[in-house]
C-alpha cells in the first residue's frame, strides 16, 4: 500500500476533481503490475496497473488506496475488471464516498467471491484525497489560506514591500500547491499593490484558475492578470453596482465576470457554490488580509498553511495575514487542528486544519 501511495501521487495536479488513485498487483511476494490515475477522464489506477500487467494474474492480490469503482461513468467499472482478471484478494485503502460507489464496490468484490481487507494505511489514504472526499460530498471548494509572514506576524512592510518575506524552498513548495489546487484566489487589493500573475512557474500548461474577489471591478486593464487572460482561466467576481462597460471590456479581454446580485462586498460562501458548480474543487487562497479575513468569517476555509520566516520587520501598520475586525475575545478564537509542522530551508511551515462547530 506504501508503493500504492506513492504512484497516487504522481497524479497530483492532473486529475482534479477526480481523486488521486495507486495501485500494485502482487502475486508470489514479488510486485507483477502498478498503475495509478494519470489524468482526469483517463482509466482508473486499478484498470492501467490490470491492463498493462505482462503476467497472469490469476490468484494475484490487489493493493488500492481507493475502493475500486463499481459505476461506468467516463470508464467502465473498476470491479468489473479486478473480477474478470480473477483476482483473488483485494486490500483497500480509503472508502470512496461518491454515492455512485460509497462501499458498493467492496461489495461486489465480495458476492464474487473475492476476499476485500478494507482500512490498510487509511490515515494516509484519505489524506491523499482530502480535496476529493471534501468537493464529492459538498459540491463546493475545498478552501487552503496560504501566506507567508515574518516571527512578528507581519506579511509586508509598513511601505507595502513584501519580496520576499520567504526563502526558495518555501516559495517552491507554493508553486507545486498552485499546480495542485485548481484555483487560486485574491482580493482586488492584492492586486492593485503587487500585480501578480498567480500562474505556477515550475511546470506549463498546470496553472490554476485565478480568481479575483473585486465587487467594484476595480482590476486594471494592463494589469497581468487582464493582460494573460486569454490564456490562463480568470474568473473576476463583482457585485451589482460594478460597471456593465467595464465588464464587457473585461469580457472582451478573455475574462469571465461573475456578478452576485447583491450590493456591497462580494459573498464568499454563495461564490463556492459558484465556483463548485464550474467543477472547481479547489481553492488556494492566497490573501491579502481582508479576504482572509472574510473566508474565515464566512466559514469557508478547510486547512490553513501558514509560513513563518525567521525574520522581524515592525511596524505597527505593517499588514498581517488575517485583518478585517478580528473576535472579540480569546473565547471565539478561530481553532486549528492536527497541527503539522515541517522545515523548509530556513523557513517553517505550519499546517493545519479550521476545526468545525
Ligand atoms: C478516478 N480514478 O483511479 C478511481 C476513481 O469520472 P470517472 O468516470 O472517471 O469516475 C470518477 C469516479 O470514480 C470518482 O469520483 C471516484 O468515485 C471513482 N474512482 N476515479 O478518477 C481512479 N479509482
Ligand atoms: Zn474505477
Amino acid at each position: 500500500m506504501k508503493r500504492a501511495i506513492e504512484l497516487a501521487k504522481k497524479g497530483i495536479g492532473y486529475t482534479n476533481p477526480n481523486p488521486i488513485v495507486g495501485c500494485v498487483v502482487v502475486k508470489n511476494d514479488k510486485i507483477i503490475a502498478e498503475g495509478y490515475h494519470k489524468k482526469i477522464g483517463g482509466f482508473h489506477a486499478e484498470r492501467n496497473a490490470l491492463t498493462n500487467c505482462k503476467e497472469d494474474t490469476t490468484g494475484a492480490e490487489l493493493y488500492v488506496t481507493l475502493e475500486p469503482c463499481c459505476h461506468y461513468g467516463k470508464t467502465p467499472p473498476c470491479t468489473e475488471i479486478i473480477i474478470e482478471k480473477k483476482i483473488k484478494k483485494v486490500y483497500v485503502g480509503s472508502i470512496d464516498p461518491n454515492k455512485l460507489v460509497e462501499g458498493k464496490g467492496v461489495k461486489i468484490l465480495k458476492e464474487h467471491g473475492i476476499e476485500v481487507k478494507c482500512g490498510i494505511l487509511k490515515d494516509e489514504c484519505d489524506k491523499l484525497n482530502e480535496v476529493f472526499f471534501h468537493y464529492i460530498t459538498n459540491k463546493t471548494p475545498y478552501v487552503v489560506m496560504k501566506y507567508a509572514m515574518t516571527m512578528d506576524g507581519k506579511i509586508a512592510c509598513e511601505n507595502g514591500d513584501s519580496k520576499w518575506v520567504t526563502g526558495k524552498d518555501a516559495r517552491e513548495t507554493v508553486q507545486k500547491m498552485r499546480k495542485q489546487y485548481m484555483g487560486i484566489m485574491v482580493g482586488i487589493n492584492t492586486v492593485l499593490e503587487d500585480n501578480p500573475m498567480l500562474n505556477c512557474r515550475i511546470e506549463e500548461n498546470v496553472d490554476p484558475i485565478r480568481v479575483i474577489c473585486d465587487s467594484n471591478l476595480r482590476i486594471p486593464f494592463e494589469s497581468n492578470i487582464v493582460n494573460t487572460a486569454n490564456k490562463i482561466q480568470t474568473i473576476v467576481v463583482c457585485t451589482n453596482e460594478a460597471d456593465t462597460d467595464k465588464q464587457k471590456y473585461l469580457e472582451e479581454c478573455g475574462v469571465e465576470v461573475v456578478r452576485q446580485k447583491r450590493k456591497g462586498r462580494v459573498n464568499l460562501s454563495e461564490l463556492m457554490k459558484t465556483l463548485g458548480e464550474k467543477g472547481i474543487d479547489s481553492i488556494l487562497l492566497e490573501g491579502g488580509g481582508t479576504l482572509n479575513a472574510q473566508a474565515l468569517k464566512e466559514n469557508i476555509v478547510n486547512k490553513i498553511c501558514c509560513f513563518i520566516a525567521p525574520k522581524i520587520v515592525g511596524g505597527a501598520d505593517a499588514k498581517s495575514p488575517i485583518e478585517g475586525k478580528g473576535v472579540e475575545k480569546m473565547m471565539e478564537a478561530y481553532n486549528i487542528e492536527n497541527m503539522e509542522i515541517q522545515k523548509l530551508g530556513n523557513d517553517i511551515m505550519l499546517t493545519g486544519y479550521l476545526k468545525r462547530g
